[in-house]
């Protein structure tokens, strides 16, 4: 199927999480961030988009479209867009589907068209680089989701060989698909399996900085950390769960919903995605994946870093990095310039009040004597 958008609409994310700064420079033009979904045939690759993109509708209370990617087998490489968007900051969400692998007696190499299409983005931003006109459909993925069955026992050799090989290119997620299979004991000690497997065989999975200025991302970044592997329910229906209708699954000892973070961790991948390392997974993926990428080309190529033209490069980056960072300085110090203007002119504003009230106080005293004065001449009128 040729590749091309199923349904486009606005929603509204937390890219104000970025800092000011950043957000800034990247709202002007906005900016694409792409995520791709691999592993098994029927793993529910699919049905997850379909959620993710159902679910951002509700969440950010915008007319819903159905995002009914259709359902049978995937069988060739899919994109799926919309334009979500907050105070003027734009992003065109894009997510790969791919065809399921695993049918067959003989799976080698199942993963290349896959493999070969993330590098085929890499490639084309690269050949861009030196043209003038460097405006491109930029897909580089910047996280791939990679669904694992919920077997309950660890990884299987298909699934070490194809996130190896995924891991060296893109940030890779693990995710455990159908949550709702496996009991929430299960569900732990597999997630144990899956990590000790992971170490085992070397992966490199993304894992984000957990240190930050403030506590509460720290805290935040923690708890993301140990959720993963993220396992998640997904689903093409609504249910009806006290009187209301949530995305999940019907069962007869009752329901499995999506959100409900003591069922699943889709709430806090989608949180991952969408709010709180959005902006590290786009610069990560340009800054590591895409720079390895790009120096494995030119080395196989024979260029060495004697050559002009990637010694031209790295100084236009270094020299682009030492900018940034004196523009942030000069931002933070203006903020602080124009936060002491604003508390000299707040103190200003409170002396003068209480000039005001002083010259209040003494005007009713006046008055009041002045009261007490004309009452003792009509009483002595009187008189
Ligand atoms: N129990 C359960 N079933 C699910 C879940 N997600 C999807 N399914 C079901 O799994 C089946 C396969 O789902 P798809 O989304 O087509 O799977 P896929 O990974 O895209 O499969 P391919 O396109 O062949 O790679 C469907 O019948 C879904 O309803 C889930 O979270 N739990
Ligand atoms: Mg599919």
């Amino acid at each position: 199927m040729a590749p091309g958008p199923v349904g486009a609409t606005n929603v509204s994310v937390g890219i104000a999480n970025l800092p000011n700064q950043r957000h800034k420079i990247v709202s002007r033009k906005g900016t694409n961030f792409t995520v791709m979904v691999v592993g098994e045939s029927g793993l529910g690759k699919t049905t997850f988009i379909n959620t993710l993109f159902t679910t951002l509708m509700r969440e950010y209370k915008r007319p819903e479209h159905r995002f009914n990617k259709q359902m049978d087998r995937t069988v060739a490489i899919d994109v799926v867009r919309a334009d979500i968007e907050e105070k003027g900051f734009n992003v065109r969400l894009t997510v790969i589907d791919t065809p399921g692998f695993g049918d067959y007696a003989n799976n080698q190499d199942c993963w290349v068209p896959v493999i070969k299409f993330i590098d085929d983005q890499h490639q084309l931003v690269m050949n861009h680089e030196t043209l003038p006109n460097r405006k491109i459909d930029d897909l580089r993925v910047h996280v791939c989701l990679y669904f694992i069955q919920p077997t309950g026992h660890t990884l299987k050799p298909l699934d070490i060989e194809v996130m190896k090989q995924l891991s060296s290119r893109v940030n890779l997620i693990p995710v455990i698909a159908k949550a709702d299979t496996i009991t929430p004991a299960e569900m732990l000690a597999f997630k144990e399996r899956i990590r000790d497997c992971i170490s085992t065989h070397d992966i490199q999975v993304y894992s984000p900085a957990v240190h930050s200025d403030d506590e509460e991302t720290t805290r935040r970044n923690t708890s993301t950390l140990a959720a993963m592997p993220f396992s998640i329910i997904s689903s093409e229906n609504d249910v009806v769960v006290n009187g209301q209708n949530v995305r999940g699954r019907q069962y007869i000892w009752g329901v499995a919903e999506v959100e409900n973070e003591n069922h699943c961790d889709f709430k806090k991948l989608r949180n991952l995605l969408i709010r709180t390392h959005m902006h590290d997974l786009i610069s990560t993926t340009h800054d590591s994946h895409y720079e390895a990428y790009r120096v494995s080309k030119l080395t196989a190529e024979g260029r060495t870093d004697n050559d002009p033209a990637i010694s031209a490069r790295r100084n236009f980056e270094a020299k682009m990095k030492e900018e940034e960072g004196a523009l942030r300085k000069r931002f933070a110090e203006q903020v602080k310039v124009e936060e002491n203007r604003f508390r000299q002119w707040e103190q200003k504003l409170i002396s003068e009040r209480d000039r005001l009230n002083e010259d209040l106080d003494k005007q009713h005293t006046l008055v009041k004597q002045l009261e007490e004065e004309l009452e003792e001449i009509i009483a002595a009128r009187k008189r």
